[in-house]
């Protein structure tokens, strides 16, 4: 049978191959060209991919699918340092301890006026609940916050339209405050909170408020923009609020809820008094450009509003069957669910949910938060769009894209009268897509990307393990047309985006020297030295094409505990010196023009051992090497160093 099919399909291609050949040829190279960008000229959009269980983001030129960067988040990365490095280590506290790793979803670019502003981009931490923010101009991670009060941060980071928050939520309810329950008692001891965390001043970000939620899966969120700014939705699941065998237990209700939250009336609530400070341990970490290096600040407390004593805050909007995606349209007018069991795709108006609340159009009340009745707020329905859909973007043209997870193919439908125009396969299981800008009031259009989270067949087989695809398909013209197939790092649920024209002149070529207030800074070899106190030993080092000073170093014993701070005195774009010893535990450090980093090294016997520059910097990278020499604890061999002649000051 199967031979027989296969026998099938390619006597048809042949047919297709012999009789059409040429205008086949055609259009492939007419394909091929779309995504073609010459050696040495850029791409025209950056997007951002999250990395999934890596922890972080990768960043592609689009359209031509190459790689440009791999951005260290939540994780430690060997090749960098990062959360290795002495000054990147507080980037991973929390209130549990140094966490370095996560599981990273959602990537959103600010916005000013609904529109990306090329700044900074966000990202959620999904496990142990965090948001990191990563500077545009260096192409880093700079901030992370924890969030309290918290389980599983999904429906994060999702934005306002002018970056005012950036929000967060509870997939997991937990007991709040966290204590010792048993499980069986969800319903009385389980809550969810939504967050919304200031986001508009680099390092400063604050959870402002927190708003109590019964205790269901809150999935996603979108936050409007225009006539919907001052709002924002997330989607929940496993109303039934089981707390186990979900796939069947959470699957009971015909409907679930989009959660409509007004933060403007949240805010006021607060300048009213109407919350409750209460106690929860947090952290704040930042990266500080001029002393290299992040500091971490513990929180103590958060406001947390009750929507019973905030009336107005929140509304539930009833939404077929556990939902996952909740998008607005690029007008915000129109809120899209993506109800992953259901058979329509509900797509409700803004305008008619404020008349519905206005007109107290309501079905019931769960905890103070009052549940609006359907009909009063839907647009209309998508009928039979595919098999789970799941999310949603808009071209800025009146249409939206639903991905489809169950039937792998994405559906095209006029958003104002839910009439499907197109569709488009996606090979295979797609979860999330991207409109370039589509989330944005002013969405590029032109180019669609489908994340697929199962690949088998489409590429040489690398064991059991398949990296998962990014689709590149061309919607300018009435039809979707899929251009091209790249592959991407970690498990990328979302990416973002943006015009490059709205990065790339801003981007960072080097740290000013004369800004660096690193402690251990040295702005050149005249200063490089080495200091003990007591059992460790500072090594300020210094690194230029092609030698490190001091490259010698000997008085060291076993026992002391050294730490190489590694100070790169070039001023150049794209010199930087790496920094490797034998021994080192865990990682090399990679240090970028007029910056400082350090490596801590603990010496276990005596020898020398050698370290060396790792990238290769210039045609005498090889040359750029030294020696660190190790004797027995107690020894008296003197502290000596030097690059060079051994220098007479250094001898004594
Ligand atoms: S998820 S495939 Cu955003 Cu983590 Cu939807
Ligand atoms: Cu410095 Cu190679």
């Amino acid at each position: 049978m199967r031979n027989f099919l296969v026998g099938g399909i390619t006597l048809i291609m042949s047919g297709l191959f012999l009789g059409c050949a040429p205008k086949k040829e055609a259009s492939i190279s007419d394909v091929a060209s779309k995504v073609y960008v010459a050696p040495g000229s850029h791409d025209e959009f950056y997007v951002f991919f999250s990395g999934g269980f890596g922890g972080h983001v990768t960043v592609y030129g689009i359209p031509s699918g190459r790689i440009l960067k791999v951005i260290k988040v939540f994780q430690q990365d060997p090749e960098t340092g990062w959360g290795y490095s002495e000054e990147t280590k507080p980037m991973l506290m929390t209130s549990l301890g140094f966490i370095p790793w996560d599981d990273t979803h959602h990537p959103w670019l600010s916005q000013t006026n609904g529109e990306h502003d090329g700044r900074w981009l966000f990202i959620n931490a999904n496990n142990v609940p965090r948001i990191a923010r990563i500077d545009l101009r260096t192409f880093e991670t700079t901030e992370i916050i924890e969030i309290p009060n918290s389980g599983g941060n999904h429906p994060s980071p999702y934005g306002t339209e002018n970056t005012e928050y950036v929000v967060a939520g509870t997939r997991f309810s937990v007991p709040i405050p966290q204590r010792d329950v048993p499980v069986e008692s969800f319903k009385e001891n389980f809550k969810g909170t939504i967050s919304f965390i200031k986001a508009n001043e680099p390092g400063k970000m604050d959870v402002a408020f927190q708003i109590l939620m019964p205790g269901f899966n809150y999935d996603l969120a979108r936050c409007g923009r225009g006539p919907s700014h001052g709002w924002c939705f997330f989607t929940s699941y496993n109303t039934e609020q089981a707390h186990t065998l979900l796939e069947v237990n959470a699957s009971q209700n015909d409907k679930d809820y989009i959660a409509a939250i007004n933060w403007k009336r949240a805010e006021e609530c607060v300048a009213q008094g109407k919350y409750k400070e209460i106690p929860a341990t947090y952290y704040h970490n930042y990266y500080d450009e001029e002393k290299h290096m992040a500091i971490s600040e513990v929180k103590k407390s958060v406001k947390m509003i009750d929507p019973k004593e905030c009336p107005g805050v929140a509304y539930f909007l009833p939404t077929p069957k556990s939902p996952h995606g909740v998008d607005v349209s690029d007008d915000g007018e129109y809120i899209v669910g993506g109800g992953k069991l259901a058979a329509v795709i509900p797509i409700f108006s803004f305008s008619k949910m404020l008349k519905a609340i206005e007109q107290k159009a309501f079905e019931k009340e769960i905890d103070g938060i009052p549940v609006l009745k359907y009909d009063a707020v839907l647009n209309c329905e998508v009928e039979k769009p595919c098999l789970g859909p799941l999310h949603t973007e808009f071209d800025g043209k009146g249409y939206a894209y639903t991905s489809c997870f169950v039937s792998s193919e994405i559906v095209k439908y006029e958003y104002k009268t839910c009439k499907v125009v197109d569709r488009a396969p996606a090979y295979y299981s797609i979860g999330h897509l991207l409109v370039m800008g589509g989330d944005t009031r002013k969405p590029y259009g032109k180019y669609m990307i489908a994340m697929n989270k199962i690949t088998k067949d489409r590429q040489l087989p690398v064991g059991p393990e398949l990296l998962q695809s990014a689709q590149l398909y061309d919607i300018s013209g009435d039809k979707i047309r899929l251009l091209s197939e790249f592959y991407t790092l970690g498990e990328p649920h979302y990416a973002q985006g943006i015009l490059a024209s709205k990065i790339k002149d801003n981007v960072a070529k080097i740290y000013p020297l004369e800004k660096n207030k690193h402690p251990f800074a040295v702005k050149s070899e005249k200063e490089a030295r080495v200091e003990r106190k007591g059992n460790v030993v500072h090594v300020y080092m210094s690194a230029i094409r092609s030698h490190f000073t001091p490259d010698n170093i000997e008085g060291v014993r076993v026992g002391d505990t050294v730490y190489f701070h590694v100070t790169n005195l070039e001023q150049d774009w794209d010199i930087p010196h790496g920094f490797a010893i034998m021994g080192a535990e865990n990682a090399e450090i990679l240090i970028m023009p007029g910056q400082t980093k350090t490596l801590k090294w603990v010496p276990k016997a005596p020898g020398v051992y050698p370290f060396y520059c790792t990238d290769f910097c210039s045609a005498l990278h090889q040359e750029m090497q030294g020696y660190i020499r190790v004797s027995p604890a107690g020894s008296n061999v003197p502290l000596k160093y030097y690059t060079g002649l051994p220098s007479p000051q250094a001898q004594k």
